[in-house]
């Protein structure tokens, strides 16, 4: 059989059909075969199916004459080129996505009749979508900012969307914010840039004047918006859910994304460097983990809460400025989402996937956060404008995978053919038309509301430091100190006084001290008054589970591992770090002057998965350094080498180094810490691999 296959029917071109661990076993039904004689490859042809005989040279009235404008496969291949592009999102337009599923452990059924959530063992197939959300697609993986977390669940009632972020609150508390929030972030409309940045002007200038966001800004500014992978970031639903059970009865759920991984990040000249290095850092990581069957895994787990409970707060869980400590309602882990299957096509799944919070099935239901109301609304429109047709749900990665049916008709890009004479219900003309569901069916929880309309915002959102104040003060000193420099970083980039001196003001109501290390990072001088709170600012109990390093794992599970050598190297020690380092669970890459490899003491040519100047150390967790004393003189000569070995150490990564290796660490200025150890001694280097070396810091930066 060859390889020339279309899809039958539609005529669709099928992607080549060799065999990819990525491809969609289901999806892979077979076509026709295309019958065009001669070759083994499918002919090439026109959106006719007409073949071509030349795709290299168009029509010309003669070999050096004009263009012909009969040349209907040029203007065919030509005008499709020009429409390739669809708009790209205004928000989370930079992305990863792949397939997996969510396997549930553990049954809701008291709660809520989503099968999704009911049926223990049941795998549900999703798709995953992990973005930036101010950059454009084009932009790097690695700025400073949110990361949307949107999983769809393909479930037996229906898509279910939860489309949430990295940071379990957000900036604002009332949607009708959101476009003013955004274009404040957003490239400066006269200049043009800065790109994938919120350390400029207008950004600061918003939030200054926008004290519900001093919570979201604390997370933002902490190392969660520097993931190390996006295997390693947890998610967060956000808002308050509610789930209603048989009997009507409703429950309060917050959804949370833990990674099995653990949380790890960068630190911000890592990430900075990074993103020179690989644009595409994250993307590629995930890739690259789903490539190795190393799938990216995550547990599921809830918060359920009464309105009863919930009356007892001391914040009002309506407010997406506000999260629910799990110290006051801890979490109960229902199951678990296995990422396993890479796109077959970018464009068709991972651009094209529209996720809309309004997707919901039986049983799960909204809360009345201000927030999430408005984005009930805008996503389905935003999908009406980016893929140009309420048919959107046809496309294949927005399709239910249950059967679906009513009667709406065509629109643009219709692809279904519905037959018979019925497109209305109720009617009496057709005994297999699609009836309303009455027991099944969706239905919204019962809950009355009273009260006056109009424009207000309950009492119960005025206060905006307290849960600030106990982001902060939960930390470790490492984050606090990252926090900090973080504001001074951005502030820095702050051309109006004013503004510096407006953020300034806020903190001291979140924290004095650090108002304090921030006014001193800026050379203030004078520090600015606090503007008066809305609300009495409260102490909150310091909650752990707001760390990064709190629940960084020790491990190098999921971690990756680079080892420098040059000519004349030591292959014994080599061998010995890498399987130390495999055995442990690490992705272990040979960096060299030359691709092609080196040719090590012994004589043997040893390959390079990369090249030291492509290659630098802010790819790996941990390095190790194996080299000959000559090769460690020529090293001492190469900047790409003394960066590779400095800027491990600078960010506070294991160095495990043979003799030649300490004779180019030296050559660099590196010192001796508990975390620079002898590579021959792989067990002090593996653990001391396993994390990061944060007493080395005071040593390497000033922070603020
Ligand atoms: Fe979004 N958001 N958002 N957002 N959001 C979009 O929808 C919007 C908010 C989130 O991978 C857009 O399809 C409003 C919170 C993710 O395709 C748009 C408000 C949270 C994604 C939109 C918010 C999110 C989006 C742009 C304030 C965390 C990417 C493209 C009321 C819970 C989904 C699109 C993907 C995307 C609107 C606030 C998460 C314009 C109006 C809070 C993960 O519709």
């Amino acid at each position: 059989m060859s390889k020339n296959e279309t899809t039958s029917g539609s005529g669709r071109r099928k992607r080549e059909a060799g065999p990819s661990p990525h491809q969609d076993p289901q999806s892979a039904a077979g076509g026709e075969l295309h019958q065009i004689a001669g070759g083994e490859h499918a002919a090439l042809t026109t959106n006719q199916g007409v073949p071509l005989s030349d795709n290299q040279n168009s029509l010309r009235a003669n070999p050096r004459g004009p263009t012909l404008l009969e040349d209907f496969i040029l203007r065919e291949k030509i005008t499709h080129f020009d429409h390739e592009r669809i708009p790209e999102r205004i928000v989370h337009a930079r992305a990863t996505g792949a397939h997996g599923f969510f396997e549930l452990t553990e049954s809701l059924e008291a709660y809520t009749r989503a099968r999704v959530l009911t049926e223990v063992g049941e795998k549900t197939p999703v798709f995953t979508r992990i973005s930036t959300v101010a950059g454009g697609a084009g932009s790097v993986d690695t700025p400073r900012d949110v990361r949307g977390f949107a999983v769809k669940f393909y479930t037996k009632e229906g898509n279910w969307d939860l489309v949430g972020n990295n940071i379990p609150v957000f900036f604002i508390q009332d949607a009708i914010k959101f476009p003013d929030l955004i274009h404040a972030v957003k490239m400066e409309p006269d200049r043009g840039f800065p790109q994938a940045a919120s350390a400029h002007d207008t950004f600061w200038d918003f939030i200054s004047l926008t004290p519900e966001s001093m919570h979201m800004v604390m997370w933002v500014m902490s190392d969660r918006t520097l993931p190390r992978s996006l295997r390693m970031i947890e998610g967060f639903g956000v808002h308050s859910f509610r789930l209603v059970n048989d009997a009507g009865e409703s429950t309060f759920v917050k959804f949370h994304w833990r990674p099995k991984l653990g949380l790890q990040s960068t630190i911000w000249d890592e990430t900075v460097k990074i993103a020179g290095a690989d644009p595409d850092f994250h993307r590629r990581d995930m890739f690259e983990a789903i490539a190795a069957g190393a799938f990216p895994e995550w547990d599921l787990a809830v918060q359920l809460f009464t309105e009863e409970e919930a009356d007892g707060f001391p914040f009002d869980h309506l407010d997406a400025t506000k999260l629910i400590p799990e110290e006051l309602v801890p979490l109960k882990i229902i199951g678990r989402m296995v990422l396993d299957r890479w796109p077959n096509n970018f464009f068709a799944e991972t651009e094209q996937v529209a996720y809309c919070p309004s997707h919901v099935v039986p049983g799960i239901d909204f809360s009345n956060d201000p927030l999430l109301q408005g984005r009930l609304l805008s996503y389905h429109d935003t999908q009406l404008s980016r893929l140009g047709t309420p048919n959107f749900h046809q496309i294949p990665i927005n399709a239910p995978k249950c059967p679906f049916g009513n009667q709406q008709r065509d629109g643009q890009m219709q692809m279904e053919q519905p037959v018979g004479r019925i497109a209305y219900e109720p009617n009496s003309l057709s005994e297999d038309s699609p009836r309303e569901s009455p027991a099944g069916g969706f239905r919204s929880a019962a809950v009355a509301e009273t009260g006056e309309k109009g424009r207000v915002r309950a009492e119960s959102f005025a206060d905006h430091y307290s849960q600030a104040r106990q982001f902060y003060v939960s930390q470790t000193a490492h984050e606090q100190a990252h926090i900090a420099s973080a504001l001074v970083f951005e502030l820095s980039k702050v051309e109006h006084l004013h503004v510096r001196e407006a953020i300034v003001g806020h903190l001291r109501n979140i924290d004095e001290d650090l108002a304090q290390r921030v006014g001193a990072g800026l050379a203030l001088g004078k520090m600015p008054k606090a503007p008066v709170a809305a609300a009495p600012v409260q102490d909150m109990a310091p909650s752990p589970a707001l760390q990064i390093i709190g629940k960084m794992k020790d491990t190098l599970t999921g971690r990756a591992v680079g080892i420098l050598i040059a000519d004349g190297s030591d292959g014994a020690v080599i061998e010995k770090v890498r399987k130390a380092a495999t055995d442990a669970g690490a992705a272990v890459k040979i960096v060299a002057p030359k691709v092609g490899g080196a040719n090590l003491a012994d004589g043997s040519l040893m390959a390079a998965d990369g090249q030291l100047a492509g290659t630098p150390s802010v790819l790996f967790d941990a390095v190790a350094v194996v080299l000959s004393d000559d090769g460690a003189k020529t090293l001492a000569l190469e900047g790409a080498a003394i960066d590779f070995v400095r800027d491990a150490f600078g960010h506070l990564k294991a160095i495990g180094a043979d003799q030649g290796g300490h004779v180019l660490l030296r050559s660099a200025n590196v010192a001796r810490d508990a975390g620079v150890v002898d590579a021959s001694d792989d067990d002090a280097f593996i653990a001391a691999a396993k994390t990061r070396q944060w007493d080395r810091e005071k040593a390497v930066r000033t922070l603020a």
